[in-house]
């Protein structure tokens, strides 16, 4: 009696007890480990095994074969999922499809419950890049560029001796959406990486990886010979250079049998590259693709080039690599950030996609947020890379990667929906035909809830109608949360107006003497008494000019340009009449306001949320919409009583009045991290 007595308290402690705060620590992967699920595999390897032991821990299904098959219509990590009347049978021809194949299954458990498959019906699943990259800026004194979500991952200090646990949580993570590769070190990269004491450290890593599909790639220092062994050159045509390179890819290799190959950021913002020595940057890349060919490796080389000359930024990558064109070896993959400057809140597309045929190409996307408000700011990214889709066919491109937003913090990327972002790098990758709500949909059902989907739609502890409009209400905050950023910071095609250094507050006004032009944001807004933005027309730079004929004709005339990209292609008189009838002025002054007016609309959306969501990720994203609504506010004051002082038109009635003076914003920059709450350290404690 005393025995069930205390079963029957414990039971009922069980269920009065609140659920778990979650730390974010988990990701997207937040299954039960009880299914004990039965599940059949070929052999017993690393990879299997790991497939096996997910899906047998929170699988609720049928039973489940794994099936190692080659078949016609399934690409290496492809995977065919057939759902039987007794069990459910996955195929691939490699263990990693195996694993994708398992990873889908339990996301498709978690996000639609209740749409199981009938009998006998299948599905194929292929990805639509052979590589799927994330990209880190991380240095090797664990300082992350452009990182806000604290520290590199990598322990060097540690490596190879103590591996952190998270590397394998951080593998598994990857391995669930698809990304197949991960550049560990930043493009400005320091020769240290290439020595022995390093690639055993890289080793170390990429043995943890290599189960999960995971394939190491290292961004290398073109002058890596001189700095290390005292080279007198780092000529890529130079016979001694040559031999270094390749008795370093044999001591890689050695180490690293699959080592995927070299990212490299030549001759840009200081970095050494083939130019010093009189090459072009397809002497250069070529060189290290021979190289690595022996070992099947490839080279990632990027375009990402401008250089303090008379010519627009905006086309100096175009200028320098269209002429390249066929020039670069099979194995060279040049890689183009999605615009043409540089990751601004929006750009159009750059227009070396589609200018260099006989050559492969990949797209960069910074899935941090270096240029949106960092890890303060919400702004769900989807939207911004599917828009690049719309203009560049996801087919013409050979992979994607993504410069990553994680660090060690415990929800491991700064704002607990910032996770989304990476998310959405990896499922876009794989499928680039998803749309923003789908992934938003997804992405929120596995993680910022208090219960799973499953338990919820049960409705013992939730009201399911009322969560129903909750979880439409998030979908669309994160879908227009992008937009709200742009309207805010820089709307109708301005761009890269941001504070000196840190590009996180505004700073139009921004004067520094011998500065470089082009880094200074008068360069992009070029505004005065007749008007605002940058002249990009034939009359101008004439950067239209290197788009698409029918798209250069478009953009290039001031009223069928698209009004998003007005100020990127034309510098507009402020009395201008937009196509809503209201003078360009006025629209920006709109904009502007419209921009924090949704901030405050996410404040109140997230609110309303509450009952539904875990109780800390509530409060830490509840404080940084504060922080955001604060900066919306500073950006707007700062914008619009700058750019008055040349339109010299009054603020309409109807926008929001200034609560700033723009003589004391010029005093300060927008402080980073001075948040309006608490970190969620501190919060924890508090509690
Ligand atoms: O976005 C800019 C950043 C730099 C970065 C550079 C690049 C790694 O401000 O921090 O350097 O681009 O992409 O190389």
């Amino acid at each position: 009696m005393k025995h069930l007595l205390i079963t029957f308290f414990g039971i009922l402690f069980l269920s009065v007890m609140p659920s778990k705060a979650e730390d974010g620590s988990r990701l997207w992967l937040r299954q039960a480990d009880n299914a004990q699920a039965k599940v059949n595999i070929p052999r017993s390897s690393p990879t299997l095994n790991i497939a096996a032991e997910e899906l047998q821990k929170a699988w609720k299904g049928l039973p489940i074969d794994l099936v190692l098959k080659k078949d016609k219509t399934l690409q290496a990590d492809g995977f065919r999922i057939s759902y039987g009347k007794e069990k459910v049978t996955l195929t691939s021809p490699t263990e990693v499809g195996l694993l994708y194949g398992a990873y889908h299954l339990l996301r498709g458990q978690d996000t639609q419950p209740e749409a199981r498959p009938s009998a006998e019906e299948a599905e194929v699943h292929n990805p639509a890049y052979t590589l799927r990259i994330l990209n880190h800026w991380d240095n090797l004194d664990r300082t992350v560029e452009r990182g806000y979500a604290g520290r590199s991952l990598w322990n060097w200090e540690e490596l190879p001796q103590t591996a952190s646990p998270r590397y394998e949580a951080y593998a598994r993570a990857n391995a669930s959406i698809g990304i197949n590769g991960t550049v560990l070190n930043n493009v400005n990269a320091s020769p240290k990486i290439l020595t022995e004491e390093y690639l055993k450290k890289v080793k170390a890593l990429a043995d943890i990886f290599r189960p999960y599909g995971l394939r190491v790639y290292l961004s290398v220092n073109f002058a890596s010979p001189m700095a290390l062994d005292s080279l007198p050159t780092a000529d890529p045509l130079n016979k001694e250079v040559i031999r270094w390179w390749k008795n370093k890819a044999k001591e890689i290799y050695r180490l690293i049998p699959d080592f995927g190959g070299f990212l490299v950021k030549a001759n840009s913002e200081g970095q050494p590259g083939p130019c010093d020595f009189g090459r072009t940057h397809a002497d250069g890349a070529n060189m290290l693709a021979d190289v690595l060919k022996p070992y099947k490796g490839i080279v990632m080389w990027r375009a990402f080039v401008y250089s303090p000359s008379d010519a627009d930024r905006a086309k100096q990558a175009y200028l320098e690599f269209e002429p390249l064109d066929g020039q670069f070896r099979k194995n060279v993959i040049i890689q183009i950030k999605n615009g043409p400057i540089d990751f601004q809140p929006r750009e159009p597309y750059s227009p070396l996609f589609g200018a260099m045929p006989q050559t492969t190409l990949m797209a960069e996307f910074q899935i941090t947020q270096e240029y949106l408000g960092h890890s303060n700011h919400l702004a769900y990214l989807a939207p911004m890379w599917k828009e690049f889709f719309e203009y560049v066919s996801p087919a013409s491109l050979k992979a994607i990667a993504g410069v990553t937003n994680i660090g060690t913090d415990t929800n491991w990327c700064g704002h607990p929906l910032a996770q989304a972002n990476w998310y959405a790098f990896g499922r876009l990758a794989w499928n680039p035909s998803l749309t923003s709500e789908e992934i938003a949909d997804e992405w929120l059902k596995q993680t910022v809830y208090k219960e799973p989907l499953e338990a919820i739609l049960k409705g013992k502890a939730t009201d399911v109608q009322g969560w129903k409009a909750t979880h439409a209400q998030l979908i669309r905050l994160m879908t227009e949360s992008r937009e709200a950023v742009v309207n805010y910071m820089m709307p109708l095609g301005l761009h890269h107006i941001f504070a000196w250094g840190h590009h996180y507050g505004p700073e139009p006004w921004c004067t520094i003497p011998n500065a470089r032009p082009d880094w200074l944001p008068s360069y992009y807004h070029q505004a005065d008494k007749t008007g605002l933005g940058f002249d990009r027309s034939a009359q101008g730079s004439n950067a239209t000019g290197q788009y698409p004929e029918e798209l250069a004709k478009q953009w290039n005339d001031l009223n069928t340009c698209p009004e998003k990209f007005l100020l990127w292609f034309h510098h507009v008189p402020w009395t201008h009449r937009m196509k809503s009838g209201q003078t360009l002025w006025d629209e920006l002054c709109h904009y502007y306001d419209k921009g924090v007016r949704q901030v405050r609309d996410f404040q109140q959306v997230w609110d309303r949320a509450e009952a539904y969501i875990d109780p800390q990720t509530f409060s830490d994203v509840q404080c940084r919409l504060k922080t955001q609504v604060r900066d919306a506010v500073w950006w707007k004051d700062a914008c619009l009583l700058y750019f008055q002082e040349f339109s010299a038109m009054p603020i309409p009635y109807d926008v929001e009045r200034p609560i700033h003076n723009l003589k004391d914003l010029q005093k300060v920059h927008l402080p980073i991290n001075n948040y309006v709450c608490p970190s969620p350290e501190l919060l924890n404690q508090n509690r």
